[in-house]
């Protein structure tokens, strides 16, 4: 069969990318699962339009719930023509009855168990609605089709080695999505490190790890740290914050030409963290956790949320300012948003408090979709864009650099220039995070509120488990 496996994206900024860093792994690895036989090419709608004509004799669609209304009229369009269109990933696995009025067939949850079932199924016309995964070992999985990747992202090589996260933040799909905690071998991974495909230097060197926390099983991180010491390879992941207490860890991650990680900071207060059940995270620390970051020179990148039930606007603004004087590099900058699959969204359902006139673009992380305790949803959002202008003003971003400079190492300060830049250069340029269209027409057929009870029995749990903590 002809496999046209799409990527979706809708923009998220007023006037998109100029270009771009990094790719998704998932289109590349489907198309790296896919069995021998197939013709597979790979489309990321980030970086080019989704050709829709008939030459494929499947279409294999993979979105965010943000990107949702992009896909469903791709998809149409598709069937409009005669060409059969499967969907996964993390929206329709919580969506299956809606993606149904657009698709043929729905993979809910890991593609592995089923992918080459479903293909044989299309394959001979007698595709099922619905195909649920399992998350299996994750033994002998093939390197990413790299040479499947458009030429425009400047950080090609990604790639994953973990699947899981053994936390519960109660606004995350991680561990409904991709249960339990599971490491591929050591030598697969260093497998797909060594792998040569690139054109640029920096290119083959440099590798996103697309994990969820990459380093938490701490034996198995260090056996591939040590393993990827001497690779003369550059790499970044996601981890969480209590990784700075095990100092032979981060001896590792230096040696093995570690430059930047991704810490779900999330809120600078503590009692935000625990309305989330953000266990891991305490407050007072995270000065000092940086700081041991950055005396290996790694760059520190880290997520903050907007709209916990403790914050009001001013607070929200005031972040802004609250995250350079901790020593973050580059803060990435989202609205809290309750996705199907989580704790949050069970509890705002239940509480009537997820918004009816919002559409799918409100939940692509820059927009509102649920009624916040302490502001409007207009105020919400006002107040993200003001600490984000403000986060990337030319005086923040400046600043950042000068202290950057001093402590981090030449590929950490890359790092740190290019994304400081990226964003920066969009600040200076009038090119905020867009606004979705509001408010429209109820669209979403949110279920009946009689709220799962186990997600909500886990939420009150990790909550407890803060207060305990702290
Ligand atoms: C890496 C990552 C990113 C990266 C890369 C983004 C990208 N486009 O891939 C970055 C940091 C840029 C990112 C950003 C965002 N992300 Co993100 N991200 C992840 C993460 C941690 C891993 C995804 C991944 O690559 N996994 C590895 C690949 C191999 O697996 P996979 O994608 O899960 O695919 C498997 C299955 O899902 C399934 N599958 C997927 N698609 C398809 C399609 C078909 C046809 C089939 C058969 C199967 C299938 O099979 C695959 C193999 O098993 C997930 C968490 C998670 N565990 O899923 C969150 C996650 C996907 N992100 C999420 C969100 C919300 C975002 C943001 C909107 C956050 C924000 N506030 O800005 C932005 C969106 C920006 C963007 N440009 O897309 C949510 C999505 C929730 C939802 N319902 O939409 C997740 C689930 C985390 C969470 N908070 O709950 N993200
Ligand atoms: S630590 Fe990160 S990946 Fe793990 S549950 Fe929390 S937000 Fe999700």
């Amino acid at each position: 069969m002809k496999l046209r496996i799409v990527v979706n994206y809708a923009p998220r900024y007023r006037r998109g990318h100029a270009f771009h860093f990094v790719p998704p792994v998932t289109g590349i690895h489907l198309a790296a699962i896919t069995p021998a036989g197939h013709e597979v090419e790979v489309i990321h709608e980030q970086v080019r339009q989704v050709p829709v004509d008939a030459a494929p004799d499947l279409v294999a669609l993979s979105f965010f719930s943000g990107f949702a209304r992009n896909a469903y009229s791709i998809a149409d369009r598709y069937r409009a023509l005669g060409v059969p269109v499967v969907a996964g990933g993390p929206h329709v696995s919580y969506w299956v009855e809606e993606a149904l009025q657009h698709v043929d067939a729905v993979v809910i949850g890991e593609a592995e168990s089923v992918w080459p079932e479903v293909l044989r199924d299309f394959e001979r016309g007698t595709p099922k609605r619905v195909y649920r995964g399992v998350a299996s070992e994750l033994t002998g999985l093939p390197t990413p089709r790299y040479d499947l990747l458009e030429n425009r992202f400047l950080v090609p090589r990604v790639l994953q080695a973990t699947r899981g996260c053994p936390f519960t933040c109660s606004f995350c799909s991680v561990p409904d999505l991709n249960p339990g905690f599971r490491v591929r071998p050591v030598d697969d991974v260093i497998r797909d490190l060594e792998s040569s495909h690139f054109p640029l230097p920096w290119q083959e060197k440099v590798a996103w790890f697309w994990d969820d926390n990459l380093l938490v099983q701490r034996r198995w991180a260090k056996e591939l740290l040590t393993a990827m010491t001497g690779l003369n390879r550059q790499w970044l992941t996601q981890a969480s914050i209590d990784i700075v207490k095990d100092r032979e860890l981060l001896d590792l991650m230096e040696k093995s030409g570690c430059i930047g990680i991704f810490l779900g900071i999330e809120s600078l207060d503590d009692a935000d963290l625990k309305s989330v059940g953000k266990r891991q995270n305490r407050a007072a620390e995270y000065s000092e956790a940086i700081a041991r970051l950055h005396d290996r020179g790694i760059c520190v990148m880290a997520g903050f949320i907007s709209g916990f039930d403790d914050q009001d606007p001013a607070m929200i603004v005031g972040t802004a300012d609250r995250l350079n004087a901790i020593g973050i590099d580059v803060p990435f900058l989202s609205i809290l948003t309750p996705f199907r699959g989580t704790p949050l969204y069970d509890e705002q359902l239940r509480d009537g408090r997820i918004l009816a006139d919002r559409d799918w673009p409100h939940y692509n992380g820059y927009n509102v979709a649920f009624r916040p305790a302490k502001m409007s949803p207009e105020q919400l959002l006002r107040a993200h864009r003001e600490m984000w202008n403000r986060a990337f003003s030319p005086s923040s971003v400046l600043s950042r650099l000068a202290r950057g400079a001093r402590q981090l190492s030449p590929g950490g300060m890359m790092l740190s220039a290019a994304m400081n830049g990226f964003y920066g250069l969009k600040q200076l340029t009038g090119n905020p995070p867009a606004e979705a269209a509001t408010p429209g027409a109820e669209s979403i057929a949110h279920p009946d509120p009689a709220a799962p009870p186990e997600r909500l029995a886990r939420l009150r749990k990790s909550r407890d488990a803060t207060e305990v903590a702290a």
